[in-house]
């Protein structure tokens, strides 16, 4: 297995269920695909409380956290994991902000929702929560390595 760098490198993002439900996925993954990212893990899927109380421990502390697992609980999510070039710092900033408000127009936060709390769409913020949350959302065999020809119209 290549490892996870330079243009392998790869993130985890996810369309909340308000961006499923707003009918948002294929505008998101459109963004992904016109950077030039590659996509090689899709799911559609209804989290487990399990599973996002895992994805999201590290604000277990936080006063939102409860509601937070019930937001992302609440339908469907789109999980993804993209891959290349500086993906994880790129996918941020093409979500924009935590907060819509912060969020600068063009980012996919920044143009589609006000609220902190139905903020359409998750991103890993380093490479090794990317890590981590790619082992937690799939499995190795739902990860697809596969070949394209327009590589060289992206990377020198
Ligand atoms: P995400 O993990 O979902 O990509 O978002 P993020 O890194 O930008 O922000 P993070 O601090 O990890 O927070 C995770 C999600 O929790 C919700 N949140 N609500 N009510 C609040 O003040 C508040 N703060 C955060 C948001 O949905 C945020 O994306
Ligand atoms: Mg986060």
């Amino acid at each position: 297995q290549t490892a996870w760098t330079g243009v392998n490198e790869r993130t985890f993002v996810a369309v909340k269920p308000d961006g499923v439900q707003r009918r948002l996925v294929g505008l998101i993954l459109n963004r992904f695909e016109q950077k030039g990212f590659k996509l090689v893990g899709l799911k559609l899927m209804q989290a487990s409380e399990g599973l996002l109380k895992d994805h999201y421990i590290e604000l277990r502390e936080k006063p939102f956290y409860e509601h937070l697992i019930r937001y992302m609980s609440s339908g469907p999510v789109v999980a993804m994991v993209w891959q290349g070039f500086n993906v994880v710092k790129m996918a941020r900033k093409m979500l924009g902000e935590t907060n819509p408000a912060d969020s600068l127009p063009g980012t996919i936060r920044g143009d589609f929702c006000v609220d902190v709390s139905r903020n359409v769409v998750h991103g890993s913020d380093s490479i090794q929560s990317a890590r981590r949350e790619i082992l937690l959302w799939f499995r190795q065999d739902e990860l697809i390595c596969w070949d394209e020809s327009a590589e060289p119209w992206i990377y020198e």
